[in-house]
């Protein structure tokens, strides 16, 4: 009798874990189909990093393209102004900038291109979900909730990458998708001069140029050319462009640099330009400041100098100096070439 009610009762409880089940799963569906309704409503964004360079626009715009050539909707997005480099590119293939989105929220979905560094990406990415990753930098600090499409290579340029997932895909690039991703990694390996730049880049940018009947070497100065900051700063501009301060021997120093297609584009503002300097020097209590003008075609780069560092360059690099200037061949680093000689010089 006794083991006959719990059977009763394991009856009862095995209807209502039926009934829970049935309960929980068309639950489920409910859940399933409100989630599916949600997903259409979010946004899908491919970005690039902060202070876009070339590379970072057209790989959004080209993997947007991508991505909607594959049936996806998406929208490529900038997150900062599109430089005179980039105006240039986006001209000559007639493509329009991405929309400016300054920050995204839960609702939105990105795909980070050119970067995977928190510190450079759109603000809001720890509510968006990072649904995927093209880039081809050192691997940084990025975590999500879910396996995620990351695809990094040692390339010289994402938009390497990019021209490859258009043929892993089977996806043909149309003319002006080609320019974006041509001018990309000429822009990112400076020509093929940069020592990023791998065989890999070369065969696409290559096949690219052929594609548009295009001179690699032509048009990659006319694009360096468009980007080119001399006719765009002041003198101080120019100076404190891309600046750094050093301390040696308790003495600070500065050293900025620019880079151009030819010296010669800043013979007529050298004056300006240390004077601009003398001024900095003044503020700032330096032992002195160098601006680097660095040619990266004849691979070399011009030192302006204000009075006082004469006799550290003449002796550091072993040259004989101009009142405030010396041509350095072969010099293009200041992190690797400039610094290092001017530490030893002026610590020992
Ligand atoms: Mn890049």
């Amino acid at each position: 009798m006794v083991f006959l009610i719990s059977k009763k009762k394991l009856l009862i409880f095995v209807l209502f874990l039926c009934c829970s089940i049935v309960g929980l799963s068309s639950n489920n569906k409910v859940t399933t189909i409100k989630y599916i309704e949600e997903e259409k409503e979010m946004n899908t964004y491919v970005v690039g990093h902060q202070n876009p360079d070339t590379d970072s626009i057209c790989a959004a715009i080209t993997y947007a393209n991508l991505k909607q050539e594959l049936g996806k909707e998406v929208e490529a997005i900038r997150i900062g102004k599109v430089n005179s480099e980039t105006e240039f590119v986006l001209d000559k293939f007639d493509i329009e900038a991405p929309r400016l989105v300054e920050e995204v929220s839960a609702d939105d979905e990105i795909i980070l291109v050119d970067h995977n560094e928190k510190s450079q990406a759109i603000a809001g990415i720890e509510e968006a979900e990072v649904k995927e990753i093209i880039d081809h930098h050192r691997i940084g600090d990025i975590e999500t909730g879910n396996p995620i499409y990351f695809r990094n290579e040692p390339v010289g340029s994402t938009c390497t990458v990019i021209a490859k997932l258009y043929q892993e895909n089977d996806v043909e690039l149309t003319d002006d998708m080609a320019g974006l991703l041509l001018s990309a990694i000429l822009s990112d390996t400076v020509i093929f001069r940069s020592p990023t730049c791998t065989v890999t880049d070369e065969k696409i940018a290559n096949r690219l140029a052929e594609q548009l009947g295009v001179e690699i070497e032509e048009y990659g100065k006319k694009l360096f050319k468009a980007g080119s900051v001399v006719n765009k700063l002041s003198p101080r501009e120019l100076v404190q462009n891309d600046y750094k301060e050093y301390e040696f021997a308790g003495e600070t120093i500065g050293v900025g640099q620019i880079e151009v297609m030819d010296v010669a584009e800043v013979e007529g503002i050298k004056d300006e330009i240390i004077t601009a300097s003398e001024k900095l020097v003044a503020e700032n209590d330096y032992k002195f400041l160098i601006l680097m003008v660095t040619d990266i075609l004849a691979e070399g780069s011009l030192l302006l100098f204000t009075p006082g560092a004469e006799k550290t360059v003449g002796e550091a690099f072993d040259v004989e100096v101009d009142r405030s200037e010396v041509y350095l061949d072969g010099v293009l680093s200041r992190k690797k070439q400039i610094i290092p000689v001017l530490s030893d010089y002026l610590t020992t």
